[in-house]
């Protein structure tokens, strides 16, 4: 087993669609058990593969407290929504950055289990919350997006700040002349 290393928020790999699972093999198996171990780790109660950087429609989730209840979705597709909740999310992706975000709040999910079986399931509550973060995830989508794009800068240019001073350069300065999308000043 192995911990993988958890992509963050602006990473251009986070945009990445997955493609489907086609092989459910030992390689799976191992790669499902690592994103368990890095989820665990975190902690957290989902891990996409995206996030690891492994571009395929691969799911875990664990929402339980005592961390016995490991659930694999592979390939998912919501077949039924219903109702709306709002919700405080975070994301590891994301860190230290918790905001509401409204989603369904019963979700009808049709999967495959790591051996390639397929299965149907009602979510609701946290799991279905969770669920349709991770399956988010998986179409290169972040919570994040859902928020006000003045909200989504201030959390990226805060986010590249902290990484920033983390790699040891606290008072690096962009190259004379640089200008951020907007055309607004880089400070
Ligand atoms: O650990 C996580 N907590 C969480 C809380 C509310 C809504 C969604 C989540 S998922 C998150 C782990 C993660 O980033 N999964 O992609
Ligand atoms: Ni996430």
């Amino acid at each position: 087993m192995a911990q993988l290393t958890i992509l963050e928020f602006p990473d251009p790999r986070l945009r990445t669609r997955a493609a489907p699972v086609q092989v459910f093999d030992a390689a799976l198996e191992r790669l499902i058990a690592d994103m368990f171990e890095t989820m665990y780790a975190a902690p957290g109660i989902g891990l996409a593969a995206t996030q690891v950087n492994v571009h395929q429609r691969l799911i875990v989730v664990d929402v339980s407290e005592a961390h016995d209840d490991p659930q694999v979705f592979i390939n998912p597709v919501i077949l039924k929504r219903e109702g709306k909740e709002q919700s405080e999310e975070g994301c590891l992706s994301v860190p230290q950055v918790f905001e509401p975000v409204e989603r369904a709040e019963r979700v009808t999910v049709r999967a495959q289990d790591a051996q390639g079986e397929l299965f149907e399931r009602e979510l609701s509550g946290l799991l279905a919350v969770c669920v349709q973060h991770e399956m988010d995830h998986l179409e290169g989508k972040l919570f994040v997006d859902y928020l006000s794009s003045l909200k989504r800068e201030h959390i990226r240019r805060r986010l590249e700040k902290e990484r920033r001073e983390r790699a040891g350069a606290p008072r690096s300065r962009p190259v004379s002349g640089w200008r951020v999308a907007s055309g607004a000043k880089v400070i």
